[in-house]
């Protein structure tokens, strides 16, 4: 776990990087290994019988079983897509085919980022269905009374993140499971900022499917993942047409590929792929108990060190957060917060963060927002809370 294999603190050395939930930074292994496809492996796949074809195929295969094993799924179960968005646009628009007759509401929670709930927005308002929120308490977490009253068996699909990009709480998704399960719904589980700091494991959590992205994970950019379990996959429709998901087709029809190519049109992100699976093999060599170790450790100390500035306000757990900080300094905007600390090198994001109406509903225009990676430090901390002092001097 170290900066040093980060080579954009080379090029800034002075640059604190606290921007991790927005994208995370890539280690020297993950950039050589897009470098080593393109130098030495690149050909398009699944096409071309010459052996650069087939060692870009093989190399893109062996990408979507270190992913599979990664999250303890089949390798058939893992799609291809752009980014967590994509994941669950592609279920917004498929998943009809899968409701049973007389569900049709949808349960999502207060704190989803836009990307999990813009879509199902859409999705009800093409099908008539109702869209259901479970609520947040004040301390930031969700009310879990409540959603035993939301899901109910008119709910066809229950849609939740696993951390929120606001708190950073991590939610409790497998008493969600459980409740959706019981009523004979679908789940989709956002991992987009879970997936680099917690364990997932698909099957243990028996959720139906689950989204993330890879630029969030030491990754590249433009690539992001779909789990879903096999029969599902199977049964739901294709969302993107042509060449590379098909079995036959005729100038009148077409029959479609067995999953995943199913769900992978056109000519896919290969490098990428390569450069996700070069990232997961980074964190496994580094090991989820480490990460945690070293997260945990600089939560408490960050909540410290926040907690002791006069005038901020803390709008994220304090025990249950995987490092991520959302704050805002009285009577100072978060874009000024945000301006005078990019001043100091210090990279934080400011905003509604994708989550307009809870902003709304927090009766804020915004927040402050810090997150954390395996590579950031106490010192990285020290110079947030100095910078965060300069921007209180400076507004005196
Ligand atoms: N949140 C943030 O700064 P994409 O953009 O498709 O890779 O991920 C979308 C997404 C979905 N769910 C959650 C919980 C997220 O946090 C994000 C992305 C970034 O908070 C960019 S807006």
């Amino acid at each position: 776990m170290n900066k040093e294999d980060f080579p954009i603190f080379e090029n800034h050395p002075d640059l604190i990087y606290l921007d991790n939930a927005a994208t995370s930074q890539r280690p020297r292994q993950v950039i050589d290994s897009i470098t080593n496809f393109y130098e030495k492996e690149n050909a398009n796949i699944h096409r071309g019988v010459y052996p650069l074809s087939e060692l870009s195929t093989q190399r893109y295969e062996e990408a979507r079983k270190k992913i599979a094993e990664f999250i303890n799924a089949q390798e058939k179960e893992i799609i291809f897509t752009r980014n967590t968005t994509e994941s669950l646009n592609l279920l917004c628009h498929r998943i009809k085919a899968l409701i049973k007759e007389g569900k049709d509401e949808i349960v999502i929670s207060e704190v989803e980022h836009h990307s999990n709930l813009v879509p199902w927005q859409q999705f009800c308002k093409r099908h008539n269905f109702k869209l259901k929120f479970i609520p947040i308490k004040e301390n930031y977490e969700l009310n879990y009374e409540k959603a035993r009253e939301l899901i109910t068996d008119k709910t066809a699909i229950l849609s939740i993140t696993h951390v929120s990009n606001v708190f950073g709480t991590i939610n409790n998704i497998r008493t969600l499971i459980e409740l959706a399960k019981k009523k004979g719904a679908l789940t989709i589980i956002d991992a987009a900022q879970s997936i680099s700091h917690i364990k997932i494991d698909v099957k243990e959590l028996d959720c139906d499917f689950l989204a993330f992205s890879s630029h969030k994970m030491l990754g590249p950019t433009g690539i992001g993942i779909l789990y879903g379990k096999e029969e599902l996959l199977k049964e739901l429709p294709p969302f993107l047409f042509g060449g590379g998901m098909i079995n036959r087709v005729s100038y009148e029809d077409s029959t479609w590929a067995e999953i995943p190519e199913k769900f992978e049109a056109g000519t896919q992100n290969i490098a990428e792929a390569i450069g996700l699976a070069k990232a997961i093999e980074y964190i496994e060599e580094i090991g989820f108990d480490q990460i945690k170790t070293h997260e945990s450790e600089l939560v408490s100390y960050t909540i410290e060190k926040l907690s002791q500035i006069e005038g901020l306000t803390l709008y994220s757990s304090k025990e249950n957060n995987t490092g991520l900080f959302s704050f805002n300094i009285k009577n100072i905007h978060p874009h000024d917060v945000a301006s005078i600390l990019a001043e100091n090198n210090i990279a934080i994001r400011a905003g509604h963060h994708c989550c307009m109406p809870l902003m709304k509903k927090l009766g804020i225009a915004g927040t402050c927002r810090a997150s954390i990676s395996l590579f950031n430090t106490k010192e990285d901390i020290d110079k947030l809370v100095k910078g965060i002092n300069k921007v209180k001097e400076k507004f005196k």
